[in-house]
This record gives structure tokens, sequence and C-alpha cells, in this order.
């Protein structure tokens, strides 16, 4: 290796220490506890980061020798790996460097390393990038862009610019993610321009060694926004030689580039219906034009129109009948759920449905609907749950992950996404348990059969080792802040699916931010399935969403037994109730409450966990440094405020339909409707 670049691992990876006590170091903190001596027939940077890390990070046995053999073997898929104690054997260079982090993790969280072999669930595990080019991020809570700036230097490439990619491909090696789309899927034509293009390359230069492919977000009318053609109809001639010939500069400057992800047709985006073309149509041509470089299209399926009568329904109407019509490097990506990365939402009918194309998840790391940078919620408990769901697509057990994954259905790629939550902020996520979840991402897209619980208790050993190290394998540490600190975390999702939309309520957000509570919200010249009242649907009589055979039909796009049991609404699991049915205020629920009490049950008890988180968390003090105890202690403070408006707010609107008294056993509301009201329209205006 040259001794530049040498040098540059050094400096980097000593350059960690500064940050230490704010959280920039990520799970990435460990230091040696002794030397390590590693052997490889090979060199090359990526093989060397392997190397470095291996000697920072070790923590076995010291004055031990470690091996890291390149072996072809037909067991090993992909980027993956055997592991022994002392050994790490793979079929190329990155498969070594996972194998390094894996080492290093499990001597870390005192995982015993005995052999196995460990293959990726998904070949491409991707991050999404939500960022603008003039540097802001759309829902991004954390700063601005690491990738992208405003201003006459926007286009400069700095030291420090080259410094933050590389410690971002770093933590993103770590846990396996190989693929960042640099780019929001509302995306700028200028992204395809060739100075954007250059600082493309230099970004894709900086993650290569650690594994990271570059992806793009493009906008399907770039053809006439920056080619001067006449028109971005995908079967026009012209057409397809301006994307062909723009792919082939992308490959000359990034020959590993991943490929593109599309928004089209969807809340304004142009696409191919503009010009009477099916989605089939606008990727496919851009599928044609990335195959001979090995490139892929991720065509959203997040699309529906104003017109029609449920939203829920409208993603599967457009891309159910296409099935089998895309080329095998187009794949579909779809959001967990039908709607939109709500609090909770039974999975999308699409999983299920599509069998002769790929499908892959899109997941939402960025906090949108989940209390932005200010609310603790892990969100791998709901990944989980996703994940393990059962579509029935080649009968019981055909979870979204096997439906995803392969191992249904042979694919010729599979993929999995998570919208970025990263930004220039110290600490990288806004949040310092929102690192939870960047880390939760990594570790399920590379093992999609992992436990929240288990990813829970990795990210804490590795998050708060430094303080911990003398307490790490205590009783003491363990009980009492590695146990209370993980209960926490993993109650955090109920608790906000409790505080802000329980029992299958959705989209009852305060308009435009997503952060507080307004299922009031429905002016009178706003579309109406941008309104609240469209979604939660309440009068005198009840609330809830009539998604039933009798109702708008949504069930009927689930696989029997779902179908049925999702259909009455005695079967219906009740954390879906009211996504699927208009439930009267007064029908019992198996508690024996009525629909109203627990409604009113369930928002009092998210705000009574979020106090508790306070109580837990105070009482961690002596485990944690100060900087970070006390900027989580005042973010619990503000959640818990916002806990209480989401169930002051919601009760007192809701009861205005339900004409029923809060049970009486309850804390009364602290607000006056009109005041949380007025609150939400002033943040609006
Ligand atoms: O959840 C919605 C967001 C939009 C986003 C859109 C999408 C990028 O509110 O900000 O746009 O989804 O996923 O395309």
């Amino acid at each position: 290796m040259k001794m530049k670049s040498f040098l540059n691992i050094v400096l980097f990876v000593a350059s960690f220490n500064l940050w230490a006590e704010y959280g920039h170091n990520l799970w990435l903190r460990a230091r040696n506890q002794g030397r390590v001596h590693v052997v490889c027939a090979k060199s090359s940077t990526t093989i060397s980061i392997a190397k470095m890390e291996l000697e920072q990070g070790w923590q076995g046995k010291s004055g031990a020798s470690v091996l890291l053999k390149l072996k072809s073997d037909k067991k090993i898929k992909g980027d993956g790996f055997v592991i022994s104690s002392l050994e790490i054997q793979a079929n190329t260079e990155l498969g070594i460097l996972y194998g390094a982090y894996e080492m290093l993790r499990r001597e870390q969280t005192n995982n015993i390393v005995s052999t196995e072999i460990i293959n990726p669930s998904y070949e491409r595990r991707i991050l999404n990038h939500w960022d603008n080019l003039d540097g802001s991020i759309e829902r991004g809570y954390s700063g601005k862009s690491i990738f992208w700036k405003s201003g006459k230097d926007a286009l400069v490439v700095t030291q420090k610019d080259i410094a933050i990619w590389k410690e971002y491909a770093r933590a993103n090696a770590s846990i396996g993610i190989n693929g960042a789309v640099l780019d929001n899927v509302n995306a700028s034509p200028l992204i395809l321009t060739s100075g954007y293009l250059k600082r493309v390359k230099a970004i894709a230069d900086v993650l290569r060694p650690f594994g990271v492919r570059t992806y793009l977000s493009v906008k399907f009318s770039s053809p006439v926004l920056i080619g001067g053609i006449k028109t971005s109809d995908p079967l026009n001639l012209e057409v397809i030689q301006w994307w062909n010939k723009k792919v082939k500069e992308i490959y000359s400057l990034v020959p590993d580039f991943g490929g593109f992800l599309i928004k089209a047709n969807s809340e304004g985006q142009p696409g191919p219906q503009d010009f009477g073309r099916t989605h089939a149509d606008g990727a496919n041509m851009l599928a044609d034009a990335l195959k001979p470089y090995d490139g892929i299209v991720m065509w959203r399926a997040f699309v529906y129109d104003s017109s029609d009568h449920d939203r829920a329904k409208q993603a599967y109407n457009e891309f159910m009948p296409l099935d089998g019509q895309f080329r095998d490097n187009v794949i579909i990506q779809v959001k967990n759920g039908p709607i939109d990365f709500q609090p909770r939402e039974p999975f999308s009918p699409l999983f299920e449905a599509m069998k002769k194309n790929s499908v892959m998840p899109e997941l939402q790391i960025t906090q949108e609907y989940l209390g932005h940078s200010v609310h603790l919620v892990y969100l791998a408990p709901m990944w989980e749950e996703f994940l393990k769901s059962d579509t029935y697509q080649n009968g019981s057990g055909s979870t979204v992950a096997s439906c995803t994954d392969g191992s249904i259905f042979p694919q010729k790629y599979t993929a999995i996404a998570g919208v970025a939550n990263i930004g220039l902020d110290t600490n990288w996520c806004g949040h310092q348990f929102a690192q939870a979840n960047w880390y939760a991402f990594g570790r399920l897209a590379w093992n999609n059969q992992l436990t929240s619980e288990q990813i829970a208790n990795e990210w804490i050993k590795l998050t708060f080792s430094s303080e911990s190290e003398q307490h790490l394998n205590t009783t003491d540490w363990t009980e009492n802040f590695l146990i209370p600190v993980k209960q926490m975390m993993m109650e955090s999702h109920e608790a906000a699916v409790n505080y802000m939309m329980p029992l299958g309520l959705h989209h009852i957000f305060a308009a435009e931010h997503h952060y507080g509570p307004g299922p009031w919200w429905a002016p009178k010249y706003m579309r109406k399935d941008w309104t609240p009242p469209y979604y939660h649907q309440a009068d005198t009589i009840g609330v809830g969403f009539n998604r039933t055979t009798i109702g708008s039909d949504a069930v009927s796009e689930y696989h029997e037994p779902l179908k049925s049991q999702f259909n009455d609404v005695k079967s219906c699991p009740e954390r879906y109730l009211l996504w699927f049915h208009h439930v009267p205020w007064d029908y019992k629920l198996k508690s024996g409450n009525s629909l109203w009490d627990e409604i009113c049950l369930h928002y009092d008890k998210g705000l009574q966990q979020v106090r508790g988180f306070q109580k837990t968390w105070d009482k961690v003090q002596q485990y944690v440094d100060a900087d970070r105890f006390v900027e989580v202690q005042v973010k619990l403070r503000n959640q818990s405020q916002n806990a209480q408006l989401w169930k002051d707010g919601c009760l007192l609107y809701f009861q205005q339909f339900s004409r029923k008294p809060i049970p009486y056993n309850l804390e009364r509301p602290i607000h006056n409707l009109q005041d949380v009201m007025e609150l939400d329209f002033s943040k609006t205006e």
C-alpha cells in the first residue's frame, strides 16, 4: 500500500478520540486492550483497514495472531465470511473486512467466537439519503447534509468533507451497510450535471474501500430539464440515447456505480405516466441503460393520487398488474406499510402479491412520524414485527423477510433500504439513541432474523462501553444499566404508538411537520387525503377507516387467511383495529373495556411510559458521561411534554364525537383543546 494512504488511515482512526464525549464515535468506541498480530497474504486498502481495525480495537488475548484468509468457498455467499476465534476466511476482501468487524463486535460484547459461516440476508443493504443539493435534508433532524452544501464553494471537496465521508463509510461498513443513495428521491436534475457528478466521484472514491457503493436518485424529466430534449417519454429514441450516454458518463467516473433510485408519478414528481406509459416502461428504459454495467433500478411503489377513495390501496392497484413486466435488474422499492411510515401499519400487501419481480423493503430510519430527533424511539421492534409478519405468499411461514431475501422465489438481486437519519450534527443523528436505529437497520439488513433485543443489547454495550469499561462485566453494570436501558428501548416504540396513534389509528399528525397531534387539521383548500379526518373518520357513531369488504375492500389485497381475519372486527388484531374498521365508541374490546375507554387508556399509558423512561434515565446517571446524560435527560423532558400534548389534544378532540367522559381513574388533561390546536396552527402557518 502507498505510504500516503496508509498515513491517512492512521490519522483517520486516531482522530476519533477528539469527539469522545459527544456521541460522535457512535458504537465504535472501543480501544485495544492488548497487542494482536494480524496476518494476510494479500495487501490492499480494504485489507489494511481490516488489519488496522483489529489492531486498534482488539480486546482478545494479548499477543494473539489473527489470520485473514482469502479463499473461495461455495458455502460463503456474497459478502459473507467464516469466522473462528483467530481466523477470518472470505471469498472477497470485503468479506474479510466484515469478518473483522464481527470479530471485534463479538469481543466487545462478550460473545464467544465459535466457528460459524455468516452470510448476509440481502445482497444490497442501502441507505437512502433524502439530502438536497443545497445541503438541507427532507425530513432530516440532525443538521445539514454530509454530502452537499450551498454557496459558491458548493462543489469544492475539502479535507473536512473527506474526513467525514470516511467516518461515515467506516460506520456503515462496521454494520454491513454496502450502499448509499446520495440525494433526495425528490431529485434535482442538477445531480446529473458534470460538476455534481465530479463530486459524486469524489464521494465514491472515499466510500469504495469500505465497500459502500454509490447510487443516485434521478428525476425522470432530466432529459428535458438538463438535456435540452423536448420530451422525457421513455420510448422516445432520443430520450433513450440521452440516458445511455449519461449512464456511460457516470460509469466512466464511478466504475462500481450501483444504480438509480426513482420516485416517479408520485407527489408531483414526473414519470412515465405523463406520456401515457407505464411504470414498467419507465423503469425498463433505465434498466436497459444500466444493464451493461451491472447497475440496478430501484423503482419506488410509493404512489397515490387524490382521486382514489382509499390511499392504502393505490400502490397495489398500480403495481400488481405489472408483476412480471419489469427487467430483472429492476427492484420495486416498497415502504413497509401501505400508507406512509406511520408509527404502526400492517405490512404492504405488495410484499406478498409481487411474485415475478423482486421487491425490496424501504424502512424509514429518520423519525419523520416518530418524534423527530426529540423522542427516544427504538425502531427495531417495529421492523422486527414487519419482517416477521406472515404474508402467506407460499403457505404459512412466508414472512416478509423470506418474500424479499430470495428464500421463497429465486431473485437475481435482493435488497433493503433505510431512509437515513444522518446529518452534520456532532452525534450524527440528533438524538444519542437515534444512533441505535442506524445501527439496527444495518444489523437487520445483514441478518433479518436477529431480534430487536439482541441488537439493543449489542448497541448498548458498544455505545456506552468506554465509560463502563470497568463495569462491562460486572453484575452491577448489567443489572443497573444494561437491563433498565434495554427495557426502556424495547418499550419505546409501543409507548409512541400508545400516545400518538393506538389501536390502528393513523396519520393524524399536525400538518407539514408531522411532529405533534393534528386530528382536526382540514383546511377547505387541502386535498382530502392530506388531512387527518380522511384517515380517522371520527363521527358520533365511532372512529376508524372501514377497509373491509363492505368498505374500501383493502382487506382483499391480503392473502387468506389474513383477508378474513382482518375483515372481521372480532378476529382483527386490535393493534390494527381502526386501520381496518370503523368501530362504535361503545364496542367492547377483548379487555372488556369500551373502545372509547380503551383509547383513553392507551393515550394515558403512553404518557406514563415516557414518564417512566425519565425515571429510568435519571437512575443511570453514574454510568454515563455527563454530556450524553444531560442531552438525553433534556430530550426526555421534551418528549414527556409532547406526549402530554398528544394525549390531551387527541382525547379532547375525539371526545367531541364520543361524548363520553375520560375514565375517572385517569389523570385529567392539562391543556385546553383550543390551545393545542392554536399551537399546531401557529407552527404550520
Ligand atoms: O413520508 C412522505 C414524506 C415526504 C417524502 C415522501 C416520499 C421524500 O412526508 O417528505 O418525500 O414520503 O417517501 O417520497
